[in-house]
């Protein structure tokens, strides 16, 4: 080869090792459902094991700082995907049974991001993020817009969240096993006067609600929201976990050689707590605690499987939640009574719907074995991280108009040396324009409450928090649990983090553009 040549290949040499170096591993996100920091053993839980988990976490990184962005699931779910600080969008709220999709079709996500980096995607669990159009699921019909219009390729949903109704899985754009002949009607006013609910049926319910939960019984369970037909497609609260496991399992197998981007998100250890019968009685905390041992197999079985297929180098696995812990959200599983000394949201103050740090602090783990040393990282990352830091690892660009607030933390979360994490994250409660919010700028953090639960009283009942006003500011490092409120002492801090809330609340985007 003469010289000549020698340079015109240069650039395409050049270009064939980056492609060759192009980091293309498969990527897992596992979202637990309201599980609070304290919740497993390798955070601090005493009173079960989850081994699983804390191979995970001995194998990876255990982030001590690990939030997702709310303290409900809807919000938290819609900033997961689309990077986007959820209060931006109206309607990012708990969503009810039949509400329209949340995330409108052309909207940029973590799903589609990796959809065009050559990802084969899937949501497998949880949806909660509304399916259909304006007029909401034709759930006899096309269920769309949902995932596959947001960049995944395949979907394997509960569509709401299991004291929703209806209990049916959804595949792609159908309702899974429905008979034409028994259509599904799902609504919120009761159907006819002699349809049963959890008021009429009281006595025969297998697990009694204690608010809400009251209408269509399904299962021995009542549930929010009525419905009607679909017999054959209706599922066993109990088998979830199994089928979450079976069809990412199966979805992992078929995508062994190309690589995939799987969101499997559980619904373990939401309300009604119904595990499997062989998860029955396994903890001394009730049904809430045989959840959590419910889904700790779940990840067990997602990691056995990714050693059988020679995976576990090639994927990296996130662990996370999508809200703190909550004891009673509806119905009486024994959750408060049998708490003992367990303390879901670890040592910090609040839970669910809350925007004290058990509202949103939660379980966070990376793992990449042998790509990520195994270590404890006291960086601030968040769930709304994932959409830009998945797109760096793969080399994609973020459009400037997408993925609003989310933030390149890659280093952080692959724990590479002197790697920083976020420097300031909002905190929200459920949202909407009357919402709770808080702001952490490194260990300060300033709460705003407006209005709606300030703490969620059944986590932190010992503490007895009766002295919440409006605005109060907190320093992390030397008050993590958030008892004294300082903002009498450092009035400039509680203003420069005021000004910055509402900058950040006016802007429209926190990422640089
Ligand atoms: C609340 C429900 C609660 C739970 C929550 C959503 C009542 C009284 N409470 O409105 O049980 O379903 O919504 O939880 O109905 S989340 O984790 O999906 O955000
Ligand atoms: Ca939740």
């Amino acid at each position: 080869m003469n010289l000549k040549s020698t340079f015109y290949l240069l650039p395409i040499l050049l270009l064939g090792a980056a492609q060759a170096f192009a980091e293309k591993p498969n990527i897992i996100v596992i979202m637990a459902d309201d599980l609070g920091y304290g919740d497993v053993s390798c955070y601090g839980a005493t009173e079960l094991e989850t081994p699983h988990i804390d191979q995970l976490a001995a194998e990876g990184i255990r982030f001590t700082s690990g939030y997702c962005s709310a303290s409900t699931c809807t919000p938290t779910r819609y900033s997961f995907l689309t990077g986007n600080y959820a209060f931006r969008q109206d309607g990012t709220g708990i969503a009810p049974p039949s509400a329209p999709a949340i995330i409108k079709p052309g909207t940029e996500t973590i799903a589609s991001l990796l959809q065009n980096a050559g990802y084969t995607t899937a949501v497998i669990g949880k949806w909660h993020l509304g399916l259909g159009g304006e007029s909401g699921p034709d759930w006899n019909g096309d269920l769309k817009p949902g995932p596959l219009e947001i960049g995944f390729d395949t979907c394997f949903l509960l569509p709401t969240t299991n004291d929703r109704v209806p209990q049916v899985y959804v595949k792609d754009h159908r309702v899974l096993n429905l008979d034409p002949n028994d259509p599904l009607w799902v609504g919120m006013k009761q159907p006819s006067p002699d349809h049963p609910t959890g008021i009429t049926h009281r006595d025969e319910l297998k697990m009694d609600w204690s608010h809400g939960h009251n209408m269509t019984i399904h299962n021995g369970i009542s549930r929010i929201g009525f419905y009607t037909g679909g017999h054959a497609a209706r599922f066993r609260d109990e088998d979830l976990g199994d089928k979450w496991v079976e069809q990412s399992i199966k979805f992992m197998e078929e995508n062994q050689d190309n690589p995939f981007f799987l969101f499997f998100a559980s619904h373990d250890i939401h309300v009604p707590r119904m595990p499997h019968e062989r998860f029955q009685g396994k903890t001394k905390l009730g049904y809430r605690g045989d959840s959590i041992i419910e889904l700790d197999w779940c990840v067990g079985e997602i990691m056995s499987a990714l050693d059988r297929l020679d995976l576990a180098e090639n994927t990296l696995v996130v662990f996370c939640s999508d809200n703190g812990p909550v004891l009673d959200d509806g119905y009486e599983d024994g959750a408060i009574e049998q708490i003992g000394d367990h303390r879901a949201a670890g040592s910090f103050t609040g839970g669910k719907y809350s925007i004290y740090e058990g509202g949103t602090r939660t379980p966070f783990i990376t793992r990449w074995k042998g790509r990520i040393e195994p270590g404890v990282s006291e960086q601030v990352v968040c769930t709304i991280d994932l959409a830009a830091s998945a797109a760096a690892l793969v080399d994609q660009d973020l459009p400037a108009d997408a993925c609003l607030d989310s933030m390149n933390v890659l280093g952080a979360l692959l724990g590479e040396d002197g790697a920083q994490g976020r420097k300031s994250l909002v905190q929200q409660n459920n949202g909407g324009r009357r919402g709770n919010y808080a702001l952490r700028v490194g260990d300060w953090k300033l709460q705003h409450h407006v209005s709606g639960k300030a703490l969620n009283t059944n986590v932190v009942q010992e503490l007895g928090r009766t002295d919440i006003v409006e605005f109060q500011l907190f320093n992390l490092a030397d008050d993590p649990v958030e008892t004294t409120n300082v903002i009498d002492e450092h009035p400039q801090v509680a203003e420069r983090l005021k000004a910055k809330l509402n900058k950040i609340m006016e802007a429209g985007r926190t990422r640089p553009e």
